[in-house]
């Protein structure tokens, strides 16, 4: 880290340095100190350009300091003495000004930014609250309704949007240290505006503060912190600047040490750590610049369009002219949403079509650099698309599979080359869902699989590295928790009060509710494979409800009824009587959430724990990514492993203990207990 002190003339620039995000450890917040105190001395010096070197100006308090004692200078105290600097400091933005460092910037007295700049106070993303006078100075200087959507909501905006809302005083194009200092030497002539924190909160109209708690709360779910913001953001215009900075500074302590700020530091690390495994440090992936889709279903639709949303030109291949035509309609409603949600314009749509070439000869991917097969889950079927891809494709460019439930190893015999072979496992709809299973086979070549994780980082996809199992990581985790939801059925539970549970526990809907969803077929279609396999899949109202064809929401009826043209959940009497049936005879108990979802999530964490075991996942927090990004865990509670391990894992072992004794669950497995008695999963893998 180190903090440089240039001269042009009589304007001082201070340049940071602190690699890799500039992030404002204690010693730069020291030198930031040091420097305003040196400069104030310097009668030579009429102004301070406050500028970073590297990729991004601050962004931010050094996350990894958040377990620590707070140190000295603390942040509000290095902000409150470039605010009161006796030369007006200007703050060069470009990158990302995040957190305490648009904190830094709210403390000079202008700040400039390069039109490709962003600017935003994303506390509320890490369960905490701005904890250096944002939730105080944003509201004076760019009122409260602006200042509340972007606290609360913890989205950055552009510089285009913050020269708009007065965030910032100018977006300067060309090189911004020049023209930092151009506008230096010219507000160096004026008077500076008056300190932000002299200045008062705009007022609003009656009700603001009530209708935006109601807004805020809505998004905010269960998260904390947005609504303590809010709370900040209302002190901050109803009372004094001090006593603001003292409610404010309160309640960032208190949540940075909170449980939910916890978790959500725990995913912030985890994401990034997924992107660059230590285990490919140094791997050099292959080069993808072109990429072809074998299959325009819901899913090679759903990847066609992620792969062109990246820019990559795509080559979709269908068996016929009238297969190719209707993979093409897929893809281009895919886009016709998009540009409905307002995400992208027209013109950005047609742009994306027109990337796109439809066909129905394989010879299309002579040059291909990657083709990722997503046909019909049927190993015959998959078998002979790879061999015509071996037939046809160079021998470097890498072959997927888009398989969820096949093994991407009997799938690839007889690929020609196959340490160029691996398993792209993507979730529905695959344009929007963050997850990448990535599923190495048995000959995988290291760099093939490097590839995998740069397409990942590419798409803006989260990573994470699967072994070869029945459902690899997710949907292996899947089947447990559905079977141990039903487990809960045949002892008193009710689809509904297990759904209505796992909604309290903070999941956007419970396992029966999804199950109708996406339909009840496709897990007894998975059922009977098992069986031919020679396993016993524990679901016996499931297998009765499929053979009545209650498949769910698309037959009108599933674990719920539902009225046509009504998508809401009814009890269903018949479900209720065959429920009745083969519960006949088994103890019964009445549940309440918390024992429910004690039921449900142990058992989740210790067969995660068994794939811990046996390294079809290699850290605890992979297994978390898998279940935030591909199947709606709460965020805030950081992932089942997190949550397991916040808990006590030693409490989660007892209890999954108790249960079993009543037959109610699986028991504790061995890796369980012994990543119990070390009190952390990581023991596993020493
Ligand atoms: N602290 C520590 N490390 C950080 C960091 C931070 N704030 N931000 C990023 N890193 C590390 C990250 O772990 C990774 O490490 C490397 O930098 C590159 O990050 C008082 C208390 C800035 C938009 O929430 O959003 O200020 O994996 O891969 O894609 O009110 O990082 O290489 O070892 O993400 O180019 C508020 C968080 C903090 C911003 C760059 N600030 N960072 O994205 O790189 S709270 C944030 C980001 C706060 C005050 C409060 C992004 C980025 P490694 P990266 P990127």
């Amino acid at each position: 880290m180190t903090v440089t002190i240039g001269r042009e003339n009589a304007i001082a620039v201070v340049t940071v340095e602190n690699p890799p995000v500039n992030a404002l450890s204690q010693a730069l917040r020291q030198a930031l100190v040091n420097a305003v105190a040196e400069l104030d001395a310097d009668a030579a010096v009429k102004a301070v350009v406050l500028i970073c070197a590297g990729r991004t100006f601050i962004a931010g308090a050094d996350v990894s300091e958040f377990g620590k004692p707070p140190q000295p200078p603390h942040l509000p105290d290095v902000v409150a003495s470039i605010e009161s600097a006796k030369k007006p400091w200007v703050a060069a933005i470009h990158g990302s000004a995040l957190g305490g460092g648009l904190e830094v910037a709210l403390g000079c007295a202008w700040r400039v930014a390069v039109p490709s700049a962003s600017l935003g106070l994303p506390e509320v993303k890490l369960g905490i609250i701005p904890g250096a006078g944002g939730t105080i100075r944003l509201p004076r200087l760019i009122g409260p309704a602006a200042a509340v959507d972007l606290v609360t909501s913890g989205s950055p905006v552009s510089a285009k949007k913050a020269r708009e809302l007065g965030l910032v005083d100018a977006v300067l194009e060309g090189d911004l240290r020049t023209g930092a200092i151009a506008f230096a030497i010219d507000v160096a002539e004026k008077s500076s505006p008056p300190p932000i924190s002299d200045r008062v909160v705009p007022a609003v109209e009656a009700g603001f503060w009530e209708s935006a708690e109601k807004a805020v709360a809505a998004k905010a779910k269960r998260e904390v912190a947005p609504l303590r913001a809010l709370a900040a953001l209302r002190k901050a215009s109803e009372t004094d600047f001090a006593s603001a900075m003292e409610f404010e500074r309160e309640t960032f302590l208190e949540l940075r040490g909170s449980a939910q700020a916890a978790a959500l530091r725990h995913v912030f690390f985890a994401e990034r750590a997924a992107l660059r495994p230590p285990e490919l440090a140094g791997i050099t992936p292959r080069d993808i610049r072109s990429a072809a889709v074998i299959g325009g279903g819901t899913m090679g639709a759903g990847i066609v369009a992620a792969l062109r949303d990246a820019g990559l030109p795509v080559v979709l291949i269908e068996r016929d002219e009238v297969a190719v035509e209707r993979g093409l309609v897929n893809v281009r409603a895919i886009f016709a949403g998009s540009v409905k949600r307002g995400r992208i314009t027209q013109s950005v749509a047609d742009e994306r079509m027109a990337g796109i070439i439809g066909g129905d000869d394989y010879g299309l991917l002579g040059d291909t650099d990657l083709v990722i097969e997503a046909v019909f889950e049927d190993l015959a079927v998959k078998r002979a698309v790879f061999e015509t891809l071996s037939s046809v494709c160079r021998a470097d460019a890498v072959l997927a599979t888009n398989t969820s439930y096949l093994d991407p190893g009997a799938i690839s015999e007889g690929v020609s080359y196959p340490e160029r072979f691996l398993g792209l496992h993507f979730f529905s709809p695959a344009q929007i869902m963050k997850l990448l299973e990535i599923v190495p086979a048995e000959r995988t070549a290291p760099d093939v699989l490097a590839t995998g994780f740069a397409l990942a980082r590419l798409l803006g996809k989260i990573p994470v590295r699967a072994g070869i199992c029945d459902g690899f990581i997710g949907n292996r985790i899947l089947k447990v928790t559905r079977a141990q939801a039903e487990r809960l059925l045949l002892s008193g539970a009710t689809p509904s009060t297990v759904d209505a549970a796992m909604r309290v526990f903070g999941l956007p809907m419970g396992p029966f509710e999804a199950q109708d969803l996406g339909g009840l077929d496709i897990a007894a279609f998975q059922r009977k494979a098992a069986r031919e396999r020679g396993e016993t899949p524990f679901a016996p109202v499931a297998d009765r409800l499929c053979a009545i064809e209650r498949f769910g929401q698309k037959t009108g009826g599933g674990w719920y009824d539902y009225q046509s043209g009504d998508r809401a959940p009814k009890p269903s009497e018949t479900v209720a009587k065959i429920i009745a049936e083969e519960a006949a005879g088994r103890p019964q108990r009445v549940w309440d959430d918390a024992a429910i979802a004690d039921a449900v999530l142990l058992s989740m964490v210790n067969e995660a724990t068994r794939i811990l075991e046996e390294r079809v996942a290699l850290r605890a927090a992979d297994i978390d990514l898998v279940k935030i990004h591909g199947y709606g865990f709460p965020r805030w509670r950081g992932g089942p492993m997190h949550y397991a391990e916040a808990r006590s894992l030693a409490e989660v072992v007892a209890v999954l203990e108790g249960l079993a004794a009543d037959g109610l669950a699986e028991p504790p497995c061995e890796a369980l207990r012994r990543a119990a008695q070390a009190g952390r999963f990581s023991a596993l893998a020493e």
